[in-house]
């Protein structure tokens, strides 16, 4: 069977990113419609040796469609996929407008490919340093269990969009011709203040809740327990996070704290062996050699790159990794098309009852 695909904000850093990762995917292909707003309708991208011209997102757009890949924000995700589902597509959100509905698995491949099965027509891709996090976690969560992860992120700048890093460019040209630099959009675009990322850090991204976390580390504490146990308030895996915005265009650094389950027996060696044997990983850890991931390495892979394991020699059962993957990628297109090929070979690419789900999904 050949499918007849979307992508819904495909002129974007991700929605470009989706494209080309199409292309490079097993999933055969029949048609492709690229979708943004009328703003960016009539531009031109090539896919597999053919170009294709953007078209303005409507409900119509949908119709005969099989799979959307959505990267347009998440009011734009809230119109237009229960339109998608009605007319019978499996929707792929890279936003977070869906993420914690119970009805809407959030799926990362390599940890939990399972919940696919119970997609009713959205199936939602978790925040870029989420996805991370858990890859590097999961084959460690599954020979030792896993209680406790303290993290503290640095974040690309990227991960704000194309405009968080044309801005981040533009400052670091401004600063190095001795010019004042204009921030307008970093560190959240609605917020009250902007201030400026190049040779700077921003220990804010996304607004602030009411608790003093962000939004962006409420969702790596919530999307962690969604994706390991199907529950985003899961009391089984304890998180907690700092998300700091860093000078660097591409690839989000982590710094991760965990604790094995109470009592699991772990060498620094098992572990290194676990994530060197885990799926989408790949173990950088070599001190003598100063082997170790940076974003610079990981821009443009669709691994997620680990090193710097280590013991907590105070807490026994405590270590450190330090984790570096490509934002745009494995944090997003990359992790988006590889669920929709996930789909295609468990044989879950249909809306059983798109009626039903539309009333589900629809906006109100
Ligand atoms: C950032 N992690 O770096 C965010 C971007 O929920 O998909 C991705 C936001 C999301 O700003």
């Amino acid at each position: 069977k050949e499918y007849n695909v979307a992508i819904l904000g495909a002129t974007g850093a991700v929605g470009n990113r989706m494209r080309e990762q199409l292309a490079l995917s097993n999933i055969p292909v029949k048609s492709l419609k690229l979708l943004a707003t009328s703003r960016s309708a009539g531009q031109k991208q090539t896919f597999r040796g053919q170009t294709y011209i953007v078209e303005e997102a409507k409900p119509e757009s949908f119709e005969g469609i099989d799979l959307v890949l959505s990267s347009a924000g998440g009011s734009v995700s809230k119109h237009f996929l229960p339109e998608a589902v009605k007319r019978g597509a499996v929707c792929v959100d890279n936003t977070s407008y869906f993420r914690m509905n119970p009805s809407v698995p959030l799926v990362v491949p390599e940890v939990n490919p399972q919940a696919l099965s119970y997609h009713k027509g959205i199936v939602s891709d978790p925040n870029c340093s989420t996805i991370q996090m858990v890859v590097a976690l999961k084959p460690v969560f599954d020979k030792f269990g896993v209680d406790k992860v303290i993290v503290s992120t640095y974040q690309a700048a990227s991960g704000a969009g194309q405009s968080g890093w044309n801005e981040l460019e533009k400052e670091a040209a401004d600063y190095l011709d001795k010019k004042e630099m204009q921030a307008n959009i970093l560190p959240v675009k609605s917020a009250a203040k902007h201030y400026p990322l190049a040779f700077n850090l921003l220990p804010q991204i996304d607004v602030f809740e009411d608790d003093g976390y962000t939004h962006e580390e409420w969702k790596m504490i919530h999307e962690t327990k969604k994706i390991f146990f199907d529950d985003m308030n899961s009391d089984k895996i304890k998180v907690t996070a700092t998300s700091v915005r860093v000078p660097v265009p591409v690839s989000h650094g982590e710094s991760v704290y965990f604790q094995v389950a109470d009592g699991a027996e772990a060498s620094v060696s098992e572990i290194q062996k676990a994530i060197a044997d885990g799926a989408g990983l790949v173990l950088q850890d070599d001190p003598s050699q100063q082997l170790y991931p940076q974003p610079i390495n990981a821009a443009g892979k669709r691994e997620t790159f680990v090193g710097r394991v280590r013991a907590d020699n105070e807490n026994p059962g405590s270590y450190w990794m330090w984790v570096v993957s490509d934002n745009l990628l494995k944090g997003a297109a990359w992790n988006a098309v590889q669920i929709a090929e996930e789909l295609v070979k468990r044989d879950l690419l249909h809306v059983d009852d798109p009626k039903a789900s539309y009333e589900l999904f629809k906006e109100n």
